[in-house]
Protein backbone atom coordinates (compact mmCIF):
# COMPACT_ATOMS: atom_id res chain seq x y z
CA UNK A 1 0.00 0.00 0.00
CA UNK A 2 2.30 2.66 -1.30
CA UNK A 3 -0.03 5.80 -1.01
CA UNK A 4 -3.91 6.23 -0.41
CA UNK A 5 -6.61 9.13 -0.57
CA UNK A 6 -9.19 9.69 2.13
CA UNK A 7 -11.20 12.47 0.92
CA UNK A 8 -15.16 13.68 1.80
CA UNK A 9 -17.46 12.10 -0.68
CA UNK A 10 -20.39 14.64 -0.06
CA UNK A 11 -20.14 18.25 0.44
CA UNK A 12 -17.48 17.88 3.50
CA UNK A 13 -17.68 17.51 7.27
CA UNK A 14 -18.10 13.49 6.72
CA UNK A 15 -15.64 12.58 9.32
CA UNK A 16 -12.49 12.99 7.26
CA UNK A 17 -10.15 13.91 10.52
CA UNK A 18 -11.61 11.10 12.62
CA UNK A 19 -10.91 8.72 10.00
CA UNK A 20 -7.08 10.08 9.16
CA UNK A 21 -6.76 10.06 12.41
CA UNK A 22 -7.52 6.07 12.80
CA UNK A 23 -5.16 5.46 10.03
CA UNK A 24 -2.82 7.94 11.27
CA UNK A 25 -1.10 4.72 13.47
CA UNK A 26 -0.10 2.76 10.32
CA UNK A 27 0.72 5.31 7.85
CA UNK A 28 4.28 7.27 8.23
CA UNK A 29 3.12 11.02 6.01
CA UNK A 30 -0.13 12.20 5.95
CA UNK A 31 -0.22 15.10 3.60
CA UNK A 32 -2.86 18.29 3.03
CA UNK A 33 -3.29 18.44 -0.35
CA UNK A 34 -5.80 21.58 -1.22
CA UNK A 35 -7.93 24.00 0.68
CA UNK A 36 -6.12 25.69 3.71
CA UNK A 37 -7.65 26.83 6.86
CA UNK A 38 -11.21 27.14 5.47
CA UNK A 39 -11.54 23.07 6.90
CA UNK A 40 -12.17 22.04 10.19
CA UNK A 41 -11.46 18.56 10.99
CA UNK A 42 -12.14 17.28 14.10
CA UNK A 43 -10.55 14.34 15.94
CA UNK A 44 -11.02 13.05 19.50
CA UNK A 45 -8.88 11.29 21.45
CA UNK A 46 -10.22 10.60 25.24
CA UNK A 47 -11.30 13.70 26.40
CA UNK A 48 -9.75 15.52 24.27
CA UNK A 49 -11.04 17.61 21.26
CA UNK A 50 -9.18 18.95 18.52
CA UNK A 51 -10.33 21.02 15.64
CA UNK A 52 -7.44 20.92 12.80
CA UNK A 53 -7.78 23.51 10.26
CA UNK A 54 -4.36 23.71 8.26
CA UNK A 55 -2.67 21.11 9.74
CA UNK A 56 -3.02 17.25 8.51
CA UNK A 57 -5.30 15.23 11.22
CA UNK A 58 -1.93 12.59 11.50
CA UNK A 59 0.12 15.26 13.34
CA UNK A 60 -1.91 14.03 16.59
CA UNK A 61 -0.15 10.46 15.68
CA UNK A 62 3.19 10.54 16.86
CA UNK A 63 5.58 8.19 14.33
CA UNK A 64 3.32 10.05 11.45
CA UNK A 65 5.07 13.58 9.70
CA UNK A 66 3.15 15.89 9.24
CA UNK A 67 3.06 17.35 5.49
CA UNK A 68 1.55 20.54 4.03
CA UNK A 69 1.35 20.35 -0.25
CA UNK A 70 2.01 22.93 -2.62
CA UNK A 71 -1.82 22.13 -3.65
CA UNK A 72 -2.30 24.20 -0.29
CA UNK A 73 -3.28 27.60 0.63
CA UNK A 74 -1.48 29.10 3.72
CA UNK A 75 -2.42 32.06 6.17
CA UNK A 76 0.82 31.88 7.85
CA UNK A 77 -0.46 33.70 11.09
CA UNK A 78 -3.14 30.82 11.12
CA UNK A 79 -0.59 28.26 10.70
CA UNK A 80 1.73 29.57 13.78
CA UNK A 81 -1.10 29.87 15.61
CA UNK A 82 -2.55 26.34 15.01
CA UNK A 83 1.19 24.86 15.76
CA UNK A 84 1.96 26.78 19.17
CA UNK A 85 -2.04 25.69 20.12
CA UNK A 86 -1.01 22.51 19.39
CA UNK A 87 2.51 22.70 20.93
CA UNK A 88 0.39 23.95 24.10
CA UNK A 89 -1.85 20.85 24.36
CA UNK A 90 1.88 18.54 24.60
CA UNK A 91 1.39 17.73 20.78
CA UNK A 92 4.54 17.13 19.02
CA UNK A 93 4.60 19.67 15.84
CA UNK A 94 8.51 19.03 14.87
CA UNK A 95 8.28 17.02 12.14
CA UNK A 96 5.85 19.36 10.05
CA UNK A 97 7.25 19.76 6.41
CA UNK A 98 5.44 22.44 4.41
CA UNK A 99 5.97 22.99 0.78
CA UNK A 100 7.88 26.07 -0.68
CA UNK A 101 5.30 26.12 -3.58
CA UNK A 102 2.18 26.68 -1.66
CA UNK A 103 0.73 29.55 -1.94
CA UNK A 104 0.45 32.02 1.13
CA UNK A 105 -3.40 33.75 1.96
CA UNK A 106 -2.36 37.33 2.82
CA UNK A 107 -5.01 40.08 4.16
CA UNK A 108 -5.86 41.10 0.97
CA UNK A 109 -7.14 37.91 0.21
CA UNK A 110 -9.37 37.83 3.27
CA UNK A 111 -10.61 41.27 2.73
CA UNK A 112 -11.50 40.27 -1.06
CA UNK A 113 -13.26 37.53 -0.14
CA UNK A 114 -15.31 39.04 2.89
CA UNK A 115 -15.82 42.00 0.23
CA UNK A 116 -16.60 39.78 -2.68
CA UNK A 117 -19.42 37.96 -0.85
CA UNK A 118 -21.19 41.31 0.11
CA UNK A 119 -21.49 42.07 -3.03
CA UNK A 120 -22.53 39.35 -4.35
CA UNK A 121 -25.68 40.31 -2.31
CA UNK A 122 -28.47 36.85 -2.26
CA UNK A 123 -26.44 35.10 -4.78
CA UNK A 124 -23.40 34.63 -2.07
CA UNK A 125 -21.25 31.36 -1.76
CA UNK A 126 -21.58 31.14 1.83
CA UNK A 127 -17.33 31.19 2.09
CA UNK A 128 -15.94 30.50 5.03
CA UNK A 129 -14.68 34.23 4.54
CA UNK A 130 -11.08 32.55 4.48
CA UNK A 131 -9.60 34.01 1.51
CA UNK A 132 -9.58 30.48 -0.10
CA UNK A 133 -11.27 31.74 -3.40
CA UNK A 134 -8.94 34.86 -3.76
CA UNK A 135 -5.62 32.95 -3.23
CA UNK A 136 -6.54 30.49 -5.45
CA UNK A 137 -7.24 33.36 -8.14
CA UNK A 138 -3.92 34.58 -7.65
CA UNK A 139 -2.75 31.47 -7.94
CA UNK A 140 -3.92 30.88 -11.30
CA UNK A 141 -3.55 34.66 -12.80
CA UNK A 142 0.03 34.13 -12.14
CA UNK A 143 0.27 36.66 -9.47
CA UNK A 144 0.36 34.86 -6.46
CA UNK A 145 3.12 34.69 -3.20
CA UNK A 146 4.30 31.54 -2.69
CA UNK A 147 6.09 29.93 1.01
CA UNK A 148 9.64 30.63 -0.68
CA UNK A 149 8.65 33.93 -1.63
CA UNK A 150 9.15 34.69 2.02
CA UNK A 151 13.08 34.19 1.84
CA UNK A 152 14.16 37.15 -0.49
CA UNK A 153 12.72 40.47 0.39
CA UNK A 154 13.10 41.58 -3.12
CA UNK A 155 11.15 39.06 -4.61
CA UNK A 156 8.51 39.32 -2.04
CA UNK A 157 8.18 43.02 -2.65
CA UNK A 158 7.75 42.67 -6.66
CA UNK A 159 5.13 39.91 -5.75
CA UNK A 160 3.48 41.94 -3.98
CA UNK A 161 3.40 44.68 -5.36
CA UNK A 162 2.19 42.91 -8.54
CA UNK A 163 -0.47 41.74 -7.13
CA UNK A 164 -1.52 44.23 -5.41
CA UNK A 165 -1.46 46.76 -8.46
CA UNK A 166 -4.97 45.35 -10.45
CA UNK A 167 -6.42 44.62 -6.60
CA UNK A 168 -5.91 48.55 -5.82
CA UNK A 169 -7.17 49.77 -8.84
CA UNK A 170 -10.23 47.30 -8.48
CA UNK A 171 -10.87 48.03 -4.56
CA UNK A 172 -11.00 51.74 -5.59
CA UNK A 173 -13.48 51.87 -8.50
CA UNK A 174 -15.49 48.94 -7.80
CA UNK A 175 -15.69 49.28 -4.28
CA UNK A 176 -14.56 52.58 -3.08
CA UNK A 177 -12.07 50.92 -0.52
CA UNK A 178 -8.49 52.64 0.06
CA UNK A 179 -5.73 51.07 -1.45
CA UNK A 180 -3.64 48.21 0.53
CA UNK A 181 0.03 49.17 1.03
CA UNK A 182 2.65 46.99 -0.86
CA UNK A 183 4.84 48.16 2.22
CA UNK A 184 2.92 47.04 4.69
CA UNK A 185 1.77 43.88 3.07
CA UNK A 186 5.37 42.83 3.02
CA UNK A 187 6.72 43.92 6.64
CA UNK A 188 3.78 41.29 7.90
CA UNK A 189 5.06 38.52 5.68
CA UNK A 190 8.67 39.05 7.00
CA UNK A 191 7.84 38.88 10.04
CA UNK A 192 6.78 35.38 9.35
CA UNK A 193 9.57 34.12 7.86
CA UNK A 194 12.21 33.09 10.39
CA UNK A 195 9.62 31.26 12.38
CA UNK A 196 8.65 29.23 8.99
CA UNK A 197 11.66 28.94 7.67
CA UNK A 198 13.13 25.70 9.58
CA UNK A 199 9.72 23.48 7.98
CA UNK A 200 10.31 24.22 4.32
CA UNK A 201 11.36 21.37 2.07
CA UNK A 202 11.02 19.79 -1.03
CA UNK A 203 7.97 18.36 -0.22
CA UNK A 204 7.58 16.20 -4.20
CA UNK A 205 10.88 15.27 -3.80
CA UNK A 206 10.52 13.92 -0.24
CA UNK A 207 7.34 12.27 -0.32
CA UNK A 208 8.27 10.55 -3.76
CA UNK A 209 11.25 8.93 -1.83
CA UNK A 210 9.29 7.95 0.73
CA UNK A 211 6.88 5.80 -1.39
CA UNK A 212 9.75 4.85 -3.30
CA UNK A 213 11.57 3.55 -0.42
CA UNK A 214 7.54 1.63 0.94
CA UNK A 215 6.81 4.13 3.29
CA UNK A 216 3.09 4.43 3.84
CA UNK A 217 1.64 8.08 2.48
CA UNK A 218 -2.02 9.16 3.43
CA UNK A 219 -3.37 12.07 1.38
CA UNK A 220 -6.01 13.51 3.40
CA UNK A 221 -8.61 15.58 1.81
CA UNK A 222 -10.22 18.89 2.81
CA UNK A 223 -14.15 19.82 1.79
CA UNK A 224 -15.54 17.12 -0.17
CA UNK A 225 -16.43 15.99 -3.80
CA UNK A 226 -19.23 18.44 -3.91
CA UNK A 227 -17.56 21.00 -3.53
CA UNK A 228 -14.49 20.57 -6.09
CA UNK A 229 -14.46 23.50 -8.28
CA UNK A 230 -14.25 20.71 -11.14
CA UNK A 231 -17.06 18.46 -10.26
CA UNK A 232 -18.79 20.18 -7.76
CA UNK A 233 -21.99 21.62 -7.69
CA UNK A 234 -20.23 24.94 -9.16
CA UNK A 235 -20.39 27.94 -8.55
CA UNK A 236 -21.39 26.65 -5.12
CA UNK A 237 -17.55 25.23 -4.25
CA UNK A 238 -14.39 25.86 -2.89
CA UNK A 239 -11.78 27.07 -5.02
CA UNK A 240 -9.83 23.80 -5.34
CA UNK A 241 -10.39 20.02 -6.56
CA UNK A 242 -10.84 18.04 -3.02
CA UNK A 243 -11.24 14.96 -5.87
CA UNK A 244 -8.93 12.22 -5.76
CA UNK A 245 -6.77 13.48 -9.01
CA UNK A 246 -6.16 16.89 -6.68
CA UNK A 247 -3.73 14.17 -4.70
CA UNK A 248 -1.39 14.11 -7.49
CA UNK A 249 -1.77 17.98 -8.40
CA UNK A 250 -1.36 18.73 -5.03
CA UNK A 251 1.73 16.92 -4.04
CA UNK A 252 3.33 15.90 -6.92
CA UNK A 253 2.84 12.15 -6.41
CA UNK A 254 1.96 10.70 -9.92
CA UNK A 255 -1.27 8.08 -10.00
CA UNK A 256 0.25 5.15 -10.54
CA UNK A 257 1.55 5.19 -6.97
CA UNK A 258 -1.83 5.29 -5.41
CA UNK A 259 -3.60 2.16 -5.04
CA UNK A 260 -6.72 3.17 -2.92
CA UNK A 261 -9.08 6.14 -2.65
CA UNK A 262 -11.33 6.08 0.51
CA UNK A 263 -14.81 8.20 0.31
CA UNK A 264 -15.72 9.39 3.57
CA UNK A 265 -19.52 8.82 3.50
CA UNK A 266 -22.21 10.17 6.24
CA UNK A 267 -24.91 7.98 6.84
CA UNK A 268 -27.07 11.51 6.12
CA UNK A 269 -26.22 14.45 4.41
CA UNK A 270 -24.75 18.01 5.28
CA UNK A 271 -23.53 21.18 3.41
CA UNK A 272 -22.87 24.28 4.77
CA UNK A 273 -22.94 27.68 2.45
CA UNK A 274 -25.28 28.03 -0.02
CA UNK A 275 -25.75 25.90 -3.13
CA UNK A 276 -28.72 23.03 -4.14
CA UNK A 277 -29.16 20.22 -1.70
CA UNK A 278 -31.98 17.98 -3.33
CA UNK A 279 -32.84 15.70 0.29
CA UNK A 280 -32.22 19.27 2.33
CA UNK A 281 -34.74 18.92 5.23
CA UNK A 282 -36.34 22.36 6.28
CA UNK A 283 -38.54 20.53 9.12
CA UNK A 284 -38.09 18.77 12.46
CA UNK A 285 -36.38 15.98 11.24
CA UNK A 286 -33.57 18.45 9.46
CA UNK A 287 -33.35 19.88 13.03
CA UNK A 288 -32.98 16.69 14.95
CA UNK A 289 -30.11 15.83 12.25
CA UNK A 290 -28.36 18.85 13.02
CA UNK A 291 -28.74 18.75 16.89
CA UNK A 292 -28.09 14.91 17.49
CA UNK A 293 -25.18 15.16 14.84
CA UNK A 294 -23.75 18.04 16.34
CA UNK A 295 -23.69 19.77 12.68
CA UNK A 296 -22.34 23.00 13.39
CA UNK A 297 -19.26 23.86 11.06
CA UNK A 298 -15.62 23.77 13.16
CA UNK A 299 -14.13 27.07 10.97
CA UNK A 300 -17.01 29.12 10.95
CA UNK A 301 -19.47 28.03 13.74
CA UNK A 302 -22.45 28.38 11.28
CA UNK A 303 -25.46 25.78 11.13
CA UNK A 304 -24.85 22.88 8.55
CA UNK A 305 -27.95 22.63 6.25
CA UNK A 306 -29.28 18.89 6.86
CA UNK A 307 -30.93 16.08 4.97
CA UNK A 308 -31.46 12.30 4.15
CA UNK A 309 -28.70 10.35 2.37
CA UNK A 310 -27.97 10.60 -1.27
CA UNK A 311 -26.96 7.42 -2.87
CA UNK A 312 -27.20 9.45 -6.16
CA UNK A 313 -24.21 11.73 -4.62
CA UNK A 314 -22.51 8.71 -3.05
CA UNK A 315 -22.43 6.77 -6.96
CA UNK A 316 -21.36 9.96 -8.33
CA UNK A 317 -18.13 10.04 -5.62
CA UNK A 318 -17.41 6.75 -6.68
CA UNK A 319 -17.29 7.37 -10.53
CA UNK A 320 -15.67 10.87 -9.88
CA UNK A 321 -12.58 9.64 -7.67
CA UNK A 322 -12.95 6.01 -8.48
CA UNK A 323 -13.01 5.01 -4.83
CA UNK A 324 -12.05 1.36 -3.62
CA UNK A 325 -13.84 1.67 -0.85
CA UNK A 326 -16.30 3.86 1.63
CA UNK A 327 -16.05 4.54 5.70
CA UNK A 328 -19.63 5.48 6.44
CA UNK A 329 -19.93 7.75 9.49
CA UNK A 330 -22.29 9.30 12.05
CA UNK A 331 -24.25 5.93 11.25
CA UNK A 332 -24.94 6.46 15.37
CA UNK A 333 -26.63 9.45 15.05
CA UNK A 334 -29.60 7.90 12.62
CA UNK A 335 -31.22 6.21 16.07
CA UNK A 336 -34.50 6.47 16.94
CA UNK A 337 -35.71 7.15 13.60
CA UNK A 338 -39.21 4.49 12.98
CA UNK A 339 -38.42 4.62 9.34
CA UNK A 340 -35.56 6.07 7.49
CA UNK A 341 -35.79 7.86 4.12
CA UNK A 342 -32.99 6.89 1.50
CA UNK A 343 -33.00 8.92 -2.19
CA UNK A 344 -32.20 6.39 -5.08
CA UNK A 345 -32.73 8.33 -7.97
CA UNK A 346 -34.30 11.69 -8.79
CA UNK A 347 -37.15 13.16 -10.74
CA UNK A 348 -36.11 15.81 -12.66
CA UNK A 349 -39.41 17.52 -14.90
CA UNK A 350 -41.18 14.17 -14.78
CA UNK A 351 -38.59 11.51 -15.12
CA UNK A 352 -36.68 9.59 -13.17
CA UNK A 353 -32.66 9.98 -12.93
CA UNK A 354 -30.35 7.39 -11.71
CA UNK A 355 -26.92 9.51 -11.93
CA UNK A 356 -26.07 13.21 -11.12
CA UNK A 357 -27.48 15.59 -13.74
CA UNK A 358 -24.86 16.99 -15.81
CA UNK A 359 -26.90 20.22 -16.35
CA UNK A 360 -26.98 22.58 -13.22
CA UNK A 361 -30.62 23.61 -14.07
CA UNK A 362 -31.51 19.63 -13.97
CA UNK A 363 -29.96 19.70 -10.42
CA UNK A 364 -31.60 22.34 -9.38
CA UNK A 365 -35.01 21.28 -9.72
CA UNK A 366 -33.96 17.23 -8.98
CA UNK A 367 -36.72 16.25 -6.50
CA UNK A 368 -35.33 13.04 -4.42
CA UNK A 369 -37.14 9.89 -5.00
CA UNK A 370 -37.37 8.24 -1.27
CA UNK A 371 -37.07 4.20 -0.25
CA UNK A 372 -38.05 3.76 3.30
CA UNK A 373 -35.78 1.40 5.40
CA UNK A 374 -36.99 0.34 8.61
CA UNK A 375 -34.81 2.19 11.96
CA UNK A 376 -33.49 0.77 15.10
CA UNK A 377 -33.85 2.42 18.61
CA UNK A 378 -31.17 0.25 19.98
CA UNK A 379 -27.99 2.48 21.40
CA UNK A 380 -25.01 1.42 18.91
CA UNK A 381 -22.53 3.39 19.72
CA UNK A 382 -20.82 0.08 22.08
CA UNK A 383 -21.10 -1.83 18.93
CA UNK A 384 -17.50 -3.01 17.99
CA UNK A 385 -18.53 -5.48 14.52
CA UNK A 386 -21.01 -5.47 12.06
CA UNK A 387 -22.81 -8.14 14.27
CA UNK A 388 -23.34 -5.70 16.96
CA UNK A 389 -25.66 -3.57 15.11
CA UNK A 390 -29.37 -4.21 15.37
CA UNK A 391 -30.59 -5.96 11.81
CA UNK A 392 -32.10 -2.95 10.87
CA UNK A 393 -28.91 -1.21 11.27
CA UNK A 394 -27.33 -3.95 9.31
CA UNK A 395 -29.36 -3.63 7.04
CA UNK A 396 -29.93 0.14 6.57
CA UNK A 397 -25.66 -0.08 5.59
CA UNK A 398 -25.60 -2.84 3.66
CA UNK A 399 -28.53 -1.00 1.55
CA UNK A 400 -26.13 2.15 1.35
CA UNK A 401 -23.25 -0.19 -0.10
CA UNK A 402 -25.03 -1.30 -2.66
CA UNK A 403 -26.57 1.86 -3.66
CA UNK A 404 -23.05 3.30 -3.21
CA UNK A 405 -20.77 1.21 -6.50
CA UNK A 406 -18.28 0.58 -3.43
CA UNK A 407 -17.97 -1.34 -0.52
CA UNK A 408 -17.78 -0.09 3.34
CA UNK A 409 -14.86 -0.67 4.93
CA UNK A 410 -15.11 0.92 8.16
CA UNK A 411 -18.68 2.47 9.88
CA UNK A 412 -18.42 5.28 12.48
CA UNK A 413 -20.80 4.67 15.16
CA UNK A 414 -19.24 7.73 17.62
CA UNK A 415 -17.01 10.32 17.50
CA UNK A 416 -14.11 8.57 19.42
CA UNK A 417 -11.50 6.89 18.39
CA UNK A 418 -12.66 3.58 19.40
CA UNK A 419 -15.80 4.33 18.16
CA UNK A 420 -15.56 2.29 14.48
CA UNK A 421 -16.52 -0.52 13.63
CA UNK A 422 -13.88 -2.67 11.08
CA UNK A 423 -15.49 -4.33 8.36
CA UNK A 424 -13.67 -7.48 7.16
P1 LIG B 1 -14.46 28.69 0.74
O1 LIG B 1 -14.27 29.40 2.04
O2 LIG B 1 -14.16 29.56 -0.44
O3 LIG B 1 -13.79 27.36 0.66
O4 LIG B 1 -16.05 28.41 0.65
C1 LIG B 1 -16.64 27.91 -0.53
C2 LIG B 1 -17.65 26.81 -0.22
O5 LIG B 1 -16.99 25.70 0.38
C3 LIG B 1 -17.61 25.38 1.61
N1 LIG B 1 -16.63 24.91 2.60
C4 LIG B 1 -16.90 23.97 3.50
N2 LIG B 1 -17.96 23.13 3.61
C5 LIG B 1 -17.95 22.29 4.67
N3 LIG B 1 -16.98 22.32 5.65
C6 LIG B 1 -15.93 23.16 5.56
N4 LIG B 1 -15.13 23.38 6.63
C7 LIG B 1 -15.74 23.95 7.86
C8 LIG B 1 -16.19 22.83 8.79
C9 LIG B 1 -16.88 24.90 7.49
C10 LIG B 1 -17.34 25.94 8.51
O6 LIG B 1 -15.44 21.88 8.94
O7 LIG B 1 -17.27 22.88 9.37
O8 LIG B 1 -16.88 26.00 9.64
O9 LIG B 1 -18.23 26.74 8.10
C11 LIG B 1 -15.83 23.98 4.41
N5 LIG B 1 -14.90 24.85 3.98
C12 LIG B 1 -15.40 25.43 2.84
C13 LIG B 1 -18.21 26.72 2.07
O10 LIG B 1 -19.21 26.55 3.06
C14 LIG B 1 -18.74 27.28 0.76
O11 LIG B 1 -19.95 26.65 0.45
P1 LIG C 1 -14.39 16.61 8.64
O1 LIG C 1 -14.28 18.01 8.19
O2 LIG C 1 -14.77 15.67 7.55
O3 LIG C 1 -13.18 16.12 9.39
O4 LIG C 1 -15.59 16.54 9.68
P2 LIG C 1 -15.90 17.58 10.86
O5 LIG C 1 -14.91 17.43 11.93
O6 LIG C 1 -16.12 18.94 10.28
O7 LIG C 1 -17.34 17.08 11.32
C1 LIG C 1 -17.55 15.74 11.69
C2 LIG C 1 -18.09 15.71 13.12
O8 LIG C 1 -18.62 14.43 13.39
C3 LIG C 1 -17.02 15.93 14.19
O9 LIG C 1 -17.61 16.57 15.28
C4 LIG C 1 -16.60 14.51 14.56
O10 LIG C 1 -16.08 14.41 15.88
C5 LIG C 1 -17.91 13.79 14.46
N1 LIG C 1 -17.86 12.37 14.09
C6 LIG C 1 -17.03 11.74 13.22
N2 LIG C 1 -17.38 10.44 13.07
C7 LIG C 1 -18.47 10.26 13.87
C8 LIG C 1 -19.34 9.14 14.12
O11 LIG C 1 -19.20 8.06 13.57
N3 LIG C 1 -20.40 9.37 14.99
C9 LIG C 1 -20.62 10.59 15.59
N4 LIG C 1 -21.66 10.71 16.42
N5 LIG C 1 -19.82 11.65 15.36
C10 LIG C 1 -18.78 11.49 14.50
MG1 LIG D 1 -15.12 19.85 8.59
Amino acid sequence: MPALVLLGAQWGDEGKGKATDLLGGSVDYVVRYQGGNNAGHTVVVGDETYALHLLPSGILSPGCTPVIGNGVVVDPAVLLSELSGLEARGVDTSKLLLSGNAHLITSYHETLDKVAERFLGKRKIGTTGRGIGPTYADKINRVGVRVQDLFDESILFQKVEAALDHKNQMLAKLYNRRAIATEQVVEELLGYADQLRGYVVDTTLVLNDAVDAGKVVLFEGGQGTLLDVDHGTYPFVTSSNPTAGGACTGSGVGPTKISRVIGILKAYTTRVGAGPFPTELLDADGEALRRIGGERGVTTGRDRRCGWFDAVIARYATRVNGLTDFFLTKLDVLTGWESIPVCVAYEVDGRRVEELPYSQSDFHHAKPVYEYLPGWTEDISGAKTLGDLPKNAQAYVKALEEMSGAPISAIGVGPGRDETIEVN
